[in-house]
Order: C-alpha cells, then structure tokens, then sequence
C-alpha cells in the first residue's frame, strides 16, 4: 500500500448541545484522528471514537494515544501492508484496546478505496444508495423536554427515536413518550445503567411497544442479559457487551438478545464488523449501526458500513449539524426524508477540512514507516 507515515492528531471540540447518558454529560469531544500517507501525498483518514474518560468503556482517549504510540503503530513499522484487513491481523496479538486498532484500521481502509479511486462503502461490500437515520436523544431533565425532543425529531424526519434511560429516569417517563407519540417506532438504550434485580422495570417497559431495550444490564454481561431476554417480548440489543464476531455469536447462541448494534470502535475496526454483519445476516438478526458522537470521519465511516445490507435497522448516524456548529468534513453529511445519501466519491467520499484540524489539534505526533 506504500504507508509512508501515520499521524495521531488529538483535539477538542464543542458539542452544540450537551448529551447525557447514564454513564455521565457530555460536552466536548475530546478525540483523536488518525492519518495515512502514501507515497504519491493520499491521505487516509480514521477516527477514535473512545470518551474522553473511561466510562463507556475501559477505553479513553489518552489510553488510546499511548496504545497507537506505544503498542499499534510500532507493529506496522514492522509489516508491509498490502491490504487493510491485514491490519487486524498484524495487531491481533494485541488485546483489546479495539477503539485504539479502529482508529488507524479505518484510516487505512480510507486511504486503501482512495488508492483504488473507489468509495469505502463499495469497497466494504455496501448496496444501499441510502441509509435510513435514527436519532439518539441524551436523558433530559423533565419530561416535558424530552417530549419536545422527540417531537423536534419526529418532524425532522428521523425513522425511529432511540432515547436514553438511567434509574429515575425511566417508566414513567417513557409512559409520558408513549402517550404523546402513540405510533412512533420508538426504543431505550440504558448504558448498562441496570441489574437483573431491575427485571420488573423492563417488564413494564415491556408493555410499551418498544422497538428494542438497548444494553439494560452490565457492559462485560451475557449471562444475565439472557435471564432477562426470556422474560420479555421486546428484543433486548446488545452494544457495550459485544467486542468481537465471536462475542456476537455467543451471545446469539445464548440468546442473550435479538438484535446487535455494531459499532467499528467496539469491535477493533471495520473489519471484525463486516464479520459480525455477516453472521448476523446469515442468521436472521437485525443490526443496525451505532454512534459515538463522532465528528463527520467517524460518521462518514458508519455511512460507509451502514451501506451493508445487513444493516437492516436505522442507525445512529444522525447528520452533522446535529452535533457541531461547523463539521470537519466538507460537504457535511446531511439527512433528507430520514435517509442519508451513500457519498459516491473515492474513499469516505467527504473532504476534510484539513486547515480546521491542523487549527483544532492540541497536540500530534508522527510515526515514519
Ligand atoms: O450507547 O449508543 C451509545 C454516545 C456515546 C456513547 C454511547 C452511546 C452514544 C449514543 C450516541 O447513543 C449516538 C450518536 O452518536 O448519535
Ligand atoms: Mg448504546
């Protein structure tokens, strides 16, 4: 692939509009880019998903900068890389550290489709033209503005509302949602905010109609996300819990949900998730994609993969002026009807905002190969 070098780029940036889970607030992304340069002056371009603490995961960003300074980037300094799904390989005897591998995984798949003059999506193996976009709606303080949000998204066109739930923060308020949107294709996500002692909540959650309950119960669990899954008739879909294809597969065989959301940064890069779409379109399971409050590279990359047909659910890929008051990629993405266009252009198929990065970069550092 003639890598000449990679840059780790990390910086702040402001979000228009906090968002809440049951793991914390967040206002700021605090991130890191990572790019590839080949020798004809291409770059290619990824993004670490990981919060700037390690509350969704083990993962953070500065534990993600020393993973790709000390561990990741020296290992491609070894290898000849002829295609990207060699980078999973080359870093497999790393464990873990999957936001970390991701990062640079995604940009040299970026830099790879550039190489070819293809988009990512199609190199990926994506179909759609379109992608249908959900959006995620952080814990609000009352009820009445949580209300306000879902009908602010309803109008807006988004093809299925995700809201967030914490303890407190739950039945009474989803009954208040359920009433006021009787029709909509509605779900919770609860950020592994919940124990199996909780089963009555979920059981009157139950009665609501909701399209899925997303990782009620611990982020490391299967087991008692199974017990729980027996007792409901909404699916439960696992996010926090499932790190790589044979995750997925366990916790299918354990029936410890229905449905998988698929994130590149949990699962170490886009292509462990190709093998997780495919088990679970070879099986019958709903994915969707998932976001993690990424900038427009790490969107333009879910757009990419969303493009899969086994992505049979909207995703979390709501558009960038949901998030930012300007995005780093030119054009943003944007959302009609409740679809985002599948970019047709080489690579992610966005320009990067080159001199908005090098402006917004604290701090970089670059490896040579
Ligand atoms: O659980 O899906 C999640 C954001 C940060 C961490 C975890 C999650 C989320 C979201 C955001 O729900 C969805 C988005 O990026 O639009
Ligand atoms: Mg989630």
């Amino acid at each position: 692939m003639n890598l000449t070098s990679v840059t780790v780029r990390r910086l702040t940036i402001e979000m228009l509009t906090p968002f809440t889970t049951s793991f914390g607030t967040q206002t700021h992304r605090d991130l890191l880019i990572v790019e590839a340069h080949d020798d004809a002056g291409t770059v290619g371009y990824g993004e670490c998903v990981a919060g700037a603490e390690p509350t969704y995961s083990e993962e953070a960003t500065s534990t993600c900068a020393v993973a790709l300074a000390e561990y990741v980037l020296p290992r491609l300094q070894q290898a000849d890389l002829q295609h990207p799904r060699d980078v999973s390989t080359l870093l497999h005897p790393i464990k873990r550290n999957n936001m970390a591998k991701a990062a640079l995984e995604g940009a040299v798949w970026d830099l790879w489709a550039k190489q070819q003059d293809i988009p990512l999506a199609q190199a990926l193996g994506g179909t759609k033209e379109r992608i249908e976009v959900g959006l995620s709606i952080g814990i609000k303080p009352t009820d009445a503005e949580l209300i306000e949000a879902v009908g602010d998204a309803v109008d807006a066109g988004y093809r299925r509302i995700k809201i967030k739930i914490a303890p407190g923060r739950d039945l009474e308020m989803m009954r208040a949602v359920r009433r006021e949107f009787p029709d909509q294709m509605i779900m919770v996500d609860a950020n592994s905010a919940y124990s199996l002692q909780d089963a009555e909540l979920f059981t009157a959650l139950d009665e609501l109609d909701l399209m899925m309950i997303e990782q009620p119960l611990a982020h490391d669990d299967i087991v008692d996300h199974r017990h729980l899954q027996a007792q409901l008739r909404t699916p439960i879909c696992l996010d926090e819990s499932i790190h790589s294809v044979d995750d997925a597969r366990k916790a299918l065989e354990l029936r410890s949900g229905r449905i998988i959301n698929i994130k590149i940064g949990r699962l170490g890069g886009l292509a462990e998730s190709l093998k997780v779409e495919q088990l679970c379109r070879e099986s019958g399971v709903d994915t969707w994609c998932g976001g993690m409050l990424e900038t427009g590279i790490g969107r333009a990359h879910n757009v990419a993969i969303a493009s899969l047909a086994g992505f049979t659910l909207p995703g979390d890929t709501a558009p960038s002026a949901r998030y930012w008051s300007e995005d780093l990629i030119s054009p943003e993405v944007t959302m009609h009807d409740g679809q985002i266009q599948v970019p047709t252009g080489p690579g992610l198929g966005y320009e990067v905002k080159t001199s908005m990065l090098e402006a917004l970069t604290n701090h970089e550092f670059t490896v040579a190969l």
